[in-house]
C-alpha cells in the first residue's frame, strides 16, 4: 500500500504536471473490515472493482486525469481483462507467447495514460477514509473540474477499536458480533473536504422497489449532484442516473451490444462527461 506522504506528494506531483486538465477522482473496489487487532478474520464484500477499472478508461480517453483510489489487487484500468494471462502463454524456444486478443492494444493504451492515471490503494475501511480525506484534499483546488465517482463498494458496518479483541477469537462457543454503523464519508466530502466539486454516488441494491427511493433520499441528504443507481445482478446492463430537481434517466446496454463486448460504462461517463460540462459552465 503507498504510504500516505507518498500520496500526498506524488499526487502533487501528478497534479501539477495535469494542471490543464479535469480530473476524475475514481474510487474503487470494497473495502475490508477486521474483525481483529491482529487480524485473523474480516467482512469483506463481492466487489472486484470492474466498474471502477471500465470506468477509468473511459475517463481517460475522454482526457481526463485520473486518481484511481482502489482496493489492493482489485482490477485496474487496462490490465483488467488479462488476469488469466498465463493459461495463454506459449514457449518457443527462448520466448514467451502471447497470442491473447487485445492484449497489445491494452498493453499501448496503458503506456499511453501512464502519465494521467494515478493509483492510491487501499485494504480496510479506515485506510479508504484516510486516503480519500488526502486524496480530496490535494485536488480541492480544481473546485467544479473535479469530478468525484464513489463507486467503491465501502462498508457500512465496522468494529469499533474499543470492542475489537486483540487476538484471534476463540472458536469454543457461539460468535454474536457487535456492528456499529460507519460514519458517512460522503457528508464530509460533499460539505467539507471538495464542496465545489461534482460528487457522483452510487446506490446498490438488491430489491428493485428500494432503489430510486434510497438514491434520492441520499441525494436529499447529502445534497450531492449525482446518483447512480444499479441492481446488483443486472449492474452491466442497466444503471439509473438520479438528479435532484430532474427525471430519473435510465441508461441500458442493449442484449446486442453487450454480447459484443461493449461496456456500460462507456454510455456512463460519455452522460457524466456532459453533467460535468454543464456543470463547470454554471459554477464558474
Ligand atoms: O466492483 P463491481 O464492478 O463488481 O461493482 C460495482 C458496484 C456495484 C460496487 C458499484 O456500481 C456500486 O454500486 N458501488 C456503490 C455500492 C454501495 O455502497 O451502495
Amino acid at each position: 500500500m503507498t504510504l500516505l506522504k507518498d500520496v500526498e506528494s506524488g499526487l502533487h506531483e501528478f497534479l501539477k504536471n495535469n494542471s490543464t486538465r479535469r480530473v476524475a477522482f475514481i474510487t474503487s473496489g470494497g473495502t475490508q473490515v477486521p474483525l481483529e487487532k491482529n487480524m485473523v478474520r474480516f467482512i469483506d464484500n463481492f466487489s472486484m472493482g470492474t466498474r471502477g477499472a471500465v470506468s477509468a478508461e473511459f475517463f481517460l480517453r475522454g482526457g481526463y486525469a485520473v486518481i484511481f483510489m482502489h482496493r489492493e489487487d482489485s482490477l485496474k484500468p487496462f490490465s483488467r481483462r488479462f488476469n488469466n494471462l498465463f493459461d495463454s502463454l506459449e514457449i518457443a524456444g527462448d520466448e514467451v507467447v502471447c497470442q491473447l486478443p487485445g492484449l497489445k492494444e491494452a498493453v499501448q493504451d496503458h503506456r499511453t495514460y501512464s502519465d494521467r492515471i494515478f493509483y492510491v490503494s487501499f485494504k480496510t475501511l479506515d485506510q479508504y477514509m484516510s486516503s480519500l480525506e488526502k486524496v480530496c484534499n490535494e485536488v480541492k483546488h480544481f473546485g467544479s473540474l473535479v469530478l468525484v465517482y464513489l463507486a467503491a463498494a465501502v462498508s457500512d458496518f465496522y468494529v469499533t477499536q474499543e470492542t475489537m479483541p486483540t487476538h484471534k477469537m476463540s472458536s469454543d462457543k457461539d460468535l454474536s458480533l457487535r456492528l456499529s454503523l460507519a460514519p458517512k464519508v460522503i457528508e464530509r466530502v460533499v460539505n467539507s473536504y471538495v464542496p465545489h466539486a461534482f460528487v457522483t454516488s452510487f446506490k446498490l441494491e438488491t430489491d428493485e422497489g428500494k432503489l430510486i427511493p434510497k438514491a434520492a433520499a441520499a441525494l436529499e441528504k447529502y445534497k450531492h449532484q449525482l446518483v447512480i443507481a444499479n441492481i446488483l445482478e443486472s449492474r452491466k446492463r442497466r444503471v439509473v442516473f438520479v438528479q435532484r430537481n430532474a427525471d430519473a434517466e435510465v441508461i441500458t446496454l442493449s442484449p446486442e451490444k453487450l454480447a459484443q463486448g461493449a461496456e456500460i460504462e462507456e454510455l456512463i461517463i460519455d452522460r457524466l462527461t456532459q453533467l460535468h460540462e454543464d456543470f463547470i459552465a454554471h459554477n464558474n
